[in-house]
């Protein structure tokens, strides 16, 4: 299905190396990666490492598709946001090893990394990352830039504000309404509403301060 297509990856890093799996199984016909970082422009057999990421542009042709490899989910959102506004078009990666259920709503520029699970009804706004094994049930929210770290388990009809970072295997019970630009930490158990821009750890999960924005 994507044999015909040319997938533009922005960012070399850690990220990047993540989804080259899932890039591989999807079968596209080149691959173009770019970063900013000269250091970051060698490496993965197969994949054509171009120059910086203003260098995209000189590459695009209509029909391509571009994937943004970044894993610091303010930094995403904003890159997303110049790109779209330029015409370019983003496309998910969905591992054939992980669970969509009937009903969820996936936006654009969304991985779903292999062994995660996203229950009935739920919807995932553009530029989300459901990293490794984690699952999110059913009647979820979750804004744009969203990051569900490895592990996480998110529990149903759970709201999660734009950019906020769910740390590796936390956990977040039912109807819990979370902010915009909050960090909940590793292992953290969620059992109240958190505001936005909090970072919350421990179990149960405490406020332990707010984010300056
Ligand atoms: O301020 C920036 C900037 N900061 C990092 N401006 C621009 N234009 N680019 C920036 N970058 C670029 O983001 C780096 O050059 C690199 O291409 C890309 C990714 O940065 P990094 O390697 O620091 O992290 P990552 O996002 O690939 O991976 C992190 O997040 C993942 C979700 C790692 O912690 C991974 O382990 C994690 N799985």
């Amino acid at each position: 299905m994507y044999r015909d297509k040319i997938l533009h990856v922005i960012g070399n890093g850690g990220h990047a190396r993540s989804i080259f799996s899932i890039i591989r199984e999807m079968g596209f016909g080149r691959v173009l990666i770019y970063d900013d970082n000269e250091d970051r422009r060698s490496g993965e057999g197969g994949f054509e490492l171009l120059g910086p990421i203003s260098s995209v542009h000189n590459h695009w042709h209509p029909g391509d598709l571009m994937f943004l490899a970044i894993g610091d989910n303010a930094l995403r959102d904003r890159l997303a946001r110049g790109f779209i506004s330029h015409g370019y078009q983003f496309t998910s990666l969905l591992h054939s090893f992980s669970f969509i259920a009937p009903g969820v709503i996936v936006g654009r520029g969304v991985v779903v990394m292999p062994g995660s699970v996203i229950n009935s009804f739920s919807k995932i706004d553009d530029q989300c990352i459901l990293n490794t094994s984690c699952s999110v049930d059913h009647d979820c929210l979750l804004g744009e830039a969203v990051h569900i770290a490895p592990g996480a388990r998110i529990a149903g009809k759970v709201h999660i504000g734009a950019r906020t970072c769910i740390g590796i295997g936390a956990s977040v019970i039912n109807n819990i309404s979370i902010g915009v630009n909050v960090t909940i930490g590793a292992g953290c158990v969620v059992v109240r509403d958190v505001p936005d821009n909090a970072v919350v750890v421990g179990v149960p999960g405490k406020v332990i301060k707010f984010k300056e924005q």
